[in-house]
């Protein structure tokens, strides 16, 4: 395949894979998450190498060629008190909540800055490490928002892009963070900072204006001589590869399996990495009040929810996971009759057949994050459907929302409300499914994520 001249060094917290290793067979294991989902088939496409932290069962060495894969990858080996402060104490407990919004929960007294200092000061020089001059540099997400900073101060001609696959909050809510300025001066250290929405790229330019002295406009920052672009780049599917997936012979045995097993009830899908952004309990409950105020529903209605664990090491998931368990153990022993059960529930990592199956089965999909950068699960539904069947409950809170148009959107706090909507898309007319559908699919095609990709990179290479 044709390789661009300029390498492109991505360099992400997690990686796309994980290399395990035992009794003398080794496996590579693809990672669950949005970044990894859109990120490894750009990089399969264009090559290059993918910086990231080593997980315990890696190869110690610095750049690793996988068989399958077109790329290289690089590792950041960190220290386990580096890694719990970095990434559990600033990372997990006190960003990911900020810039979701969720206020009350984050803890920033405490939390572990200078691990954040140093384990971005380690992911800078594995990426120059690894590079050389006239590479792409391309920083993801907010675990590494000053490696932006500290790259240009080693090469002040890169050319250096960031993207946030989260939200980004207004300038009221970053400035809760005791390291506001810092943050943004390491962000400045790019040349492009990506959003999925205007309106996120929009508040980080507020913020810039609030607590800095830097000049803004036209969506660039006039940053020490340099000019620091904002753009709102959607970011995708390999919508392609994803629809080849879906009408695979087996994928399709799959889905008449799925489809037997639940006898002949409507079924309606949830797929989320276990996390308290996406709004699982809210969608339970929402589940119940449909049971409950629609007396044929357990007989006709059947939720199947996919959960990949995730941060499993930090209390306020795995408190949300004992909620979960109790909710679905509650609602079950409630509602189930002997041999049907309403809530089939399946916590663990679904190889993509198998998930593309579920998707093809499902005839609603309830995506309703509480917050969500973009949310995927909501494109790939829509592109897994070729036959135009299905519906889309989307909530108005995740960045999706604001692109796909054919999805009945719902505000997940108001269960009663998303209660109502799932009754509706489970008994909408055929003509109007297929009419969502069809403008949803579209929609998910012109958001590809090789477009979003080559979009971000034409961006990063200043236009050329
Ligand atoms: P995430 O919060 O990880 O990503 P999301 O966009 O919903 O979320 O993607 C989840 C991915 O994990 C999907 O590709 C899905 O197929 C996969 N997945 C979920 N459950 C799974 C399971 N049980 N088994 C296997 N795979 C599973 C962050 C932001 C999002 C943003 C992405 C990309 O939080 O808002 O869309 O980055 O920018």
């Amino acid at each position: 395949m044709a390789r661009k001249s300029r390498k492109l060094v991505v360099v992400s917290n997690r990686g796309p894979y994980r290399h395990e290793a035992s009794r003398g067979r080794e496996r590579w294991v693809r990672a669950a998450g949005g970044l990894v989902a859109a990120l490894d088939p750009v990089l399969q496409r264009r090559g290059g190498v993918w910086v990231s932290a080593k997980q315990a069962k890696d190869f110690d060495s610095v750049t690793i060629p996988a068989p399958h894969l077109d790329y290289d990858l690089a590792h950041v080996s960190l220290k386990r008190g580096d890694q719990r402060g970095f990434y559990e104490g600033v990372s997990n407990a006190v960003l990911w909540p900020l810039l979701h919004g969720f206020e009350p929960t984050i803890q920033v007294g405490e939390a572990p800055w200078s691990s954040y200092l140093d384990v971005n000061q380690q992911f800078t020089d594995t990426a120059l490490s690894t590079s050389g001059p006239g590479d792409l540099f391309w920083i993801q997400d907010y675990h590494l928002m000053l490696v932006p900073a500290l790259l240009r101060a080693k090469r002040p001609k890169a050319r250096i892009g960031w993207f946030c696959h989260i939200p980004w909050p207004p300038p009221d809510t970053f400035g809760i963070l005791p390291w506001r300025e810092e943050i943004l001066e390491g962000l400045l250290g790019a040349d492009v900072l990506g959003f999925h929405l205007p309106e996120y790229a929009d508040h980080f330019l507020q913020c810039v204006e609030r607590f800095t002295t830097y000049p803004v406009t036209r969506g660039a920052v006039d940053y020490r001589n340099r000019k620091v672009t904002t753009i709102a780049a959607p970011i995708g599917i390999p919508v392609e590869e994803l629809q080849a997936l879906a009408i695979d012979p087996d994928v399709l045995r799959e889905v008449e399996r799925i489809k037997h097993t639940m006898g002949n009830r409507q079924i309606i899908l949830g797929v989320d990495r276990l996390d308290y952004t996406k709004g699982i309990p809210d969608r339970l409950a929402a589940f119940e009040r449909l049971l409950k105020k629609e007396k044929t529903a357990r007989a006709r209605y059947a939720l199947i929810q996919v959960m990949v664990p995730s941060r499993t090491d930090v209390k306020a998931y795995s408190d949300l996971k004992d909620e979960i368990d109790r909710m679905v153990g509650d609602i079950n022993g409630r509602y189930a009759d002997t041999g049907r059960v309403p809530i089939h529930y399946l916590y663990r990592n679904l190889s993509q057949r198998a998930l593309f199956a579920h998707y093809r089965a499902a005839d609603v999909a309830l995506v309703t994050p509480l917050r969500d950068g973009m949310n995927l699960v909501a494109h790939e539904y829509a592109a897994a459907r070729t036959d135009d069947d299905g519906v889309l409950v989307l909530s108005e809170f995740a960045g999706a929302a604001k692109y796909l148009k054919g999805a009945v959107l719902v505000n997940p706090y108001d269960v009663e409300s998303t209660a109502s909507a799932i009754h509706r898309a489970l008994t909408m007319r055929q003509s109007e499914k297929k009419e969502r559908m069809r403008a949803l699919r579209a929609e998910v095609m012109r958001l590809d994520v090789h477009r979003w990709a080559d979009d971000y990179i034409r961006a990063l290479e200043g236009g050329t």
